[in-house]
Order: structure tokens, then sequence, then C-alpha cells
């Protein structure tokens, strides 16, 4: 096998999905910040620093290279907790979701009154998101109908988990972008688990994607740990959308290498060993892999960008931790009418 041979399959890959070799290693590196935030936010609340987080370790894939697909300064993104990867392509920046974790004043999904992880950033075209999970789907249709009537020539992404389709809000968010064939892509994260709730207790049929037939757009399964594959999906589906053809849905099978949440204790109804083969399939050493052999990143190169974003994501945790608590006088702030 010629030495360079990595290369070559590498770079017809890279080709097939539209992205260049600057893309990929710009997406490595979201997709490396993105655990690093997750990781060092699963610290702090182990230390009592903040409240909760929700990891998104073994989405990074799937969350980078779908956002990467958008139009980042003109399409939506409605997200949903697990999205940190999406919301740093889009622009939030890792101080500000470190105000965000902290409930700092100057938080920009919330000015502190957000639960941590609960995105939305209105500058960004990042829409608020809501605990209650499903209830997005409507909404972001109703985005997608908001920007087809302005004529923003506008896509909006939605993300998901499997566990969210099984709620009515799910039915009616894509029925109603079926029928008025709204630009807008549903992105689920099938990552086998509801919280404590395995897939196959949720539904009889696992494959979420199946389901666009019903309401009259292509559905389509992707593997959620290969960014190339989900970025070459998900960008058709854009295309599709913002030429007036509708909507897709998306399926990215992913795992979930963490908990639920830090409310959440995973070995109560996992086990170690299932957690280990899982742990095997983590997309970040596996894209590593990729690069190195396509000779976008050497040794030294990977340990230089890991050890900067680490500094990067500490010296956010050092800002944010110091920034000003929100004014008690300020609580009700958005929730009452003045
Ligand atoms: C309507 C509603 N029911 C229950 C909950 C509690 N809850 C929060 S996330 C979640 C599971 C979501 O599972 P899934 O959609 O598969 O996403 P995942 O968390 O696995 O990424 C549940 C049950 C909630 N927030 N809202």
């Amino acid at each position: 096998m010629p030495a360079n041979d990595g290369a070559h399959r590498f770079s017809d890959r890279l080709s097939k999905s539209g992205l260049d070799g600057a893309d990929a290693q710009r997406v490595y590196r979201y997709m490396l910040l993105a655990r690093a935030i997750s990781e060092k936010s699963w610290l702090l609340t182990r230390q009592g620093r903040v409240l909760f987080s929700m990891p998104c370790d073994g989405q990074e894939a799937a969350d980078v290279a779908s956002a990467y697909a958008l139009d980042t300064t003109n399409d939506f993104i409605v997200p949903y907790a697990r999205s940190l990867g999406a919301m740093l392509v889009k622009g939030m920046t890792t101080q500000e979701v470190m105000l965000n974790m902290f409930g700092k004043a100057a938080d920009p999904n919330g000015g502190g009154r957000q639960m941590p992880m609960h995105w939305g950033y209105k500058q960004l075209g990042i829409i608020s998101m809501g605990s209650s999970v499903g209830t997005t789907l409507p909404r972001a249709s109703g985005v997608a109908l908001a920007s087809k009537l302005k004529g923003q020539n506008a896509v909006t992404m939605v993300y998901f988990g499997e566990g969210s389709a099984s709620e009515g809000d799910f039915h009616e968010g894509l029925a109603f972008a079926g029928v008025h064939r709204l630009p807008v892509v549903f992105f689920c994260n099938n990552n086998g688990w509801a919280t404590s709730v395995p897939v196959n207790l949720q539904s009889a049929e696992p494959q979420i994607a199946k389901r666009a037939e019903g309401y009259g757009f292509p559905g389509i399964t992707v593997d959620g740990l290969d960014p190339l594959a989900v970025y070459q999906a998900v960008r058709e589906t854009v295309a599709r959308a913002r030429s007036g053809d509708g909507p897709s849905l998306v399926e990215a099978t992913t795992i979930r290498m963490m908990p639920h949440s830090s409310s959440d204790d995973h070995l109560r109804y996992r086990t170690p060993e299932e957690l280990a083969a899982e742990r095997e399939l983590d997309p970040l050493p596996r894209f590593r892999d990729i690069l190195l052999s396509a000779e976008l990143l050497d040794g030294e190169s990977d340990q230089a960008l890991r050890d900067a974003v680490d500094q990067e994501v500490e010296s956010a945790i050092e800002f944010a931790d110091a920034a000003p608590s929100p004014a008690p006088e300020s609580a009700l702030n958005g929730v009452y009418a003045p």
C-alpha cells in the first residue's frame, strides 16, 4: 500500500462530502472545543460551582458538522440542551457559554435567568429552547414559516433527541412543515436513550427517519459519529430547503457517553461494560486518526490545538466565574409585562 494511501482515500471522501481540508480542520477544532467545554462543565457541577449540565460527549460530530452545513449568518437554529457543538459553530463564544453555565448577568442566553445549557441567542439567530422536550419542533416550523413569508431565504434547523420524537409536538411540527413545504431541517440525535428509557421502550420502530414519509418529505439516517457523512447529508437537505422543495428529517445515530445530565446516574440502568464498549466508538479519536492519515494533522499540531482549546476553556471559566451576577431587582425582567 502506498505511504499516502490514507491521504488519497480521505481526499476522495472529502471532495464527496463538499468540505475541503481547512474545513475538516475547523470541524475537528469545534469538536475538540465542544468536548472540552462539556467535560469541564461536568467537573464544575461536581465542584458545586455550576448548577447543572447536559453533556454532549459522543454527539460532537453530529452537532458540529450539521451546523457547519448552514449559512451561519442567515439561517436559524432551534437547539436543545445537547446542541453545544452547533452553538459554537453558529458563533457563540466559549466565554458566552461559560457566562451561561455560571448564570451571570452578561449571559446572552438569558442574563442568568435560563438554566445552564438552555440556549437562546437572538442576535445569532438561535431561538430560545425550552425544557419541555419536543415543543421546539412546532416552533421551528413557525420560524421557518415566518422566514418564508418575509422572503429571508433562510433555513431553520431544529435539534432534538429520539425521545422527543415520541411527543405529540413532533407530529404537529412535521405535519405543518410538510403541508406548507417549509424550509426546515429536523435533526434528530438518536443516542438510544431518553434519560433512562431506551429507544425500544419508546418506539416500536426505532428508525426515526422512516416517519418522514408519513408527512410527505424525505427522511435519512446517517452515521452521526462521522462528521463527513453528517455534513454531506445535511448539506443536501439544507439546499433542498433553501430551493423551496421543503423540509427533511435527518436522523444521526450517535452515542451518549455520559449520564443524561448532572442529576443522573447512568450506572443505575446501564452496565460498565456497555459504557466501555460505547466509548470505543468515540467520534473524536476516530476523526483525529482520519486527519492524521490524511496529513491534515500531526502529533505536534494536534497537541498544540488541544492545549489551545484547553486554555481557551480555562480562561473562559475564570472570566465567567468573576463576572457580575444579575441584579436582584432584575429577577422578574422578561417574566411579566412591565
Ligand atoms: C415534556 C417533558 N417531559 C419530560 C422531560 C424530562 N426530560 C428532559 S430531557 C428528557 C429526555 C429527552 O430524550 P431525547 O429527546 O432522546 O434527548 P437526549 O436527552 O437523549 O439527548 C426528558 C424525559 C421534559 N423536559 N419535558
